[in-house]
């Protein structure tokens, strides 16, 4: 397996312009994929929000396993770290984001107001990997379409200020991820999730990740979805994909191939239900 790398100027650029930024900031709003908390947690993020007071939104929680969603909030809530899990495009996320960030800011506020310092709105820097859903969070609690949004990694490329309303100003960030991944199975999640592009991964390795994970963490549902027979030899198993779901080459042999994106774009679609890739340790 060819090791995956993705990591272009524009993400260096801007992880410079959000360290000089930070200064500005009350605190961070850092955004996770709910699918794969671990892997979404972009280490260079980690070491430049520092102690700064942060909330962790567990994003695309709709695409997520709900019990493994319930079990990762109550994990990542710590000292000093909120954790929410929200579904930017259905649910009503403004009160819950800025009722959040009030709680967090509490002891901060209330010091600028015993000195006597007018309340003024909270600033909050967003940060997050590439895709995870910062620009579309910013929209939902803007109530119209400020950022642009697009299901592709890397479309927010410069900072931006968003003020919102009295009450939060919110900073839109470019998706950054991090020079080298040390280990191979964070790139493919990432990969699987749409964090990392296509171009620059081989379908077939983000395929058997999937079904490895697939046969460990959903059996069931696996075999349902195509009427298969759990197998030791996972390329058999593809080949049993692909003639189930009549992907054939022109000699009416199974296409593995076609099978290893059918499979992939069939987890992107949710077409298995809400699926997490990683359980808390
Ligand atoms: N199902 C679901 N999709 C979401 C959610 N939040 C965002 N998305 C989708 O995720 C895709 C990426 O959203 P963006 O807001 O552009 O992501 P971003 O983090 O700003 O991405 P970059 O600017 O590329 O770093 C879009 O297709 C959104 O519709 C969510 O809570 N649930
Ligand atoms: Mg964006």
């Amino acid at each position: 397996m060819a090791d995956i790398q993705w990591f272009p100027g524009h993400m260096n650029k801007a992880r410079r312009l959000m360290e000089e930024s930070l200064k500005l900031v009350d605190m961070v709003i850092e955004i996770r994929d709910a699918r794969i908390p671990y892997a979404s947690a972009n280490p260079l993020l980690d070491r430049l929000i520092n102690n700064k007071p942060r909330l962790i939104v567990l994003s695309k929680k709709d695409q997520a396993d709900p019990e493994q969603t319930k079990a990762w909030v109550a994990y990542l809530t710590k000292e000093n770290t909120s954790c929410v899990a929200i579904d930017s495009l259905h649910d009503n996320i403004k009160k819950v984001i800025i009722d959040d960030c009030r709680k967090i800011m509490a002891q901060k506020i209330a010091r600028m107001k015993a000195k006597g310092m007018k309340p003024r709105a909270i600033r909050a820097m967003v940060v997050g990997i590439p895709n995870v859903g910062k620009s579309t969070l910013i929209n939902a609690i803007a109530k119209k379409k400020i950022a642009k949004v697009a299901n592709k990694p890397g479309v927010t490329q410069a900072l931006q200020w968003m003020r919102l309303d009295k009450d939060i100003e919110l900073l839109d960030t470019p998706g950054v991820l991090w020079p080298k991944f040390d280990d191979q199975e964070v790139a493919l999640s990432l990969a699987l999730c749409k964090a990392i592009k296509d171009e620059v991964v081989n379908m077939e390795d983000i395929a058997i990740f999937a079904l490895r994970k697939m046969i460990a963490y959903y059996p069931d549902r696996l075999c349902q979805q195509y009427d298969l027979d759990l197998k030791d030899d996972l390329y058999a198993m593809f080949v049993q994909i692909a003639q189930k779901q009549k992907l054939l080459k022109a000699n009416g042999e199974a296409d593995e191939e076609r099978a290893y994106r059918f499979f992939v774009e069939q987890i992107r679609q949710d077409k298995f239900g809400g699926l997490t890739w990683e359980r808390v340790a």
